[in-house]
């Protein structure tokens, strides 16, 4: 990574993370999930950088994956726990980073779980260590306070335009080999919960990726349609709303689930806790640049 591609990341860092904070803000119990997701949106894009993915919004046992529809009127409800993951990008260098807002006294020890987890593995994230040895350390953190953590879910590297380039950082002890690199971006993302520790998809999709532009025996309108993902998103993740000005409602979900069932498109089901444990989520985004540990989405 040079230094044009570092300030990049560092750029998209803090809009991202200013982004973060104001949306969070905005989640009282009421509150309808589009608006909030809208706000971190805009709020990205108007300071100069696109959304990585669809802002998710996740409830309760809805770990993740949960990104508003157009016009959805899903409100947050009293007492919930709740889950806001953002990314943003400039010029596909992406950044990713998640915080949990508790509408409840009684889920303040689950925030404070995965909060405590994410701090320790930042304190313990350094180029050469195994990346079993931070899920170890996530793993310890979460469970010293009494909860799970998910051992399905966990962090990522991140590539140019590729949010999940491969390397995965689990949230529990393992034994794999793979260690952190320098001048790499990392996704660190411990959740904790309530539950079993294992997270499902469930029935409802709301993200997609582009897989494939290998597009065979599809008609037109859905060939078009590849072409405005491609140009628009790359191989990031994207939601129905941000192609609602070119179909409408109907067709667009039909054609997006229709090209999903071909293996063109990826879906994204939502996530949820098998045993309905309610989960928290933090998520920052860091690099080991040249021996400094830097955190981008402080
Ligand atoms: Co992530």
């Amino acid at each position: 990574m040079d230094d044009d591609e570092f300030e990049k990341v560092i750029k998209a860092g803090k809009i991202a993370s200013e982004a973060r904070n104001y949306a969070a803000g905005l989640i009282k119990p009421g509150a309808k999930v589009l608006d909030v997701c809208e706000e971190a949106e805009r709020a990205i894009l108007s300071k100069g950088a696109k959304p990585a993915f669809p802002c998710n919004l996740s409830i309760n046992d809805e770990a993740a994956h949960y990104s508003p529809l157009i016009n959805d009127e899903k409100i947050i409800p009293e007492g919930s726990v709740v889950k806001l993951d953002i990314g943003a990008h400039i010029d596909g260098y992406v950044v990713d980073t998640a915080v949990t807002v508790s509408l409840s006294n009684k889920y303040d020890e689950l925030r404070l779980a995965s909060l405590d987890a994410l701090e320790a593995a930042i304190a313990n994230f350094r180029a050469g260590i195994r990346v079993g040895e931070l899920g170890h350390v996530i793993e310890r953190t979460i469970k010293s306070r009494g909860f799970k953590p998910i051992w399905n879910l966990g962090g990522h590297l991140i590539r140019r335009y590729v949010l999940h380039a491969g390397v995965f950082i689990p949230n529990v002890s393992q034994r794999d080999p793979n260690q952190i690199r320098p001048d790499e971006t990392y996704a660190i993302e411990p959740f904790a919960t309530t539950g079993r520790g294992e997270v499902k998809e469930g029935k409802q999709v709301t993200i997609y990726s582009l897989r494939t532009n290998n597009v065979k025996k599809i008609g037109k309108e859905e060939e078009e349609l590849i072409t405005v993902i491609q140009e628009r998103f790359s191989t990031l993740p994207f939601n129905e709303r941000w192609l609602a000005d070119k179909l409408n409602v109907t067709e667009l979900r039909g054609k997006l689930s229709y090209l999903a069932k071909k293996g063109i498109l990826t879906a994204y089901p939502v996530l949820l806790e098998v045993n309905g444990g309610t989960v928290s989520q933090h998520e920052h985004t860091l690099i080991d640049r040249k021996g400094e540990i830097v955190v981008v989405t402080k």
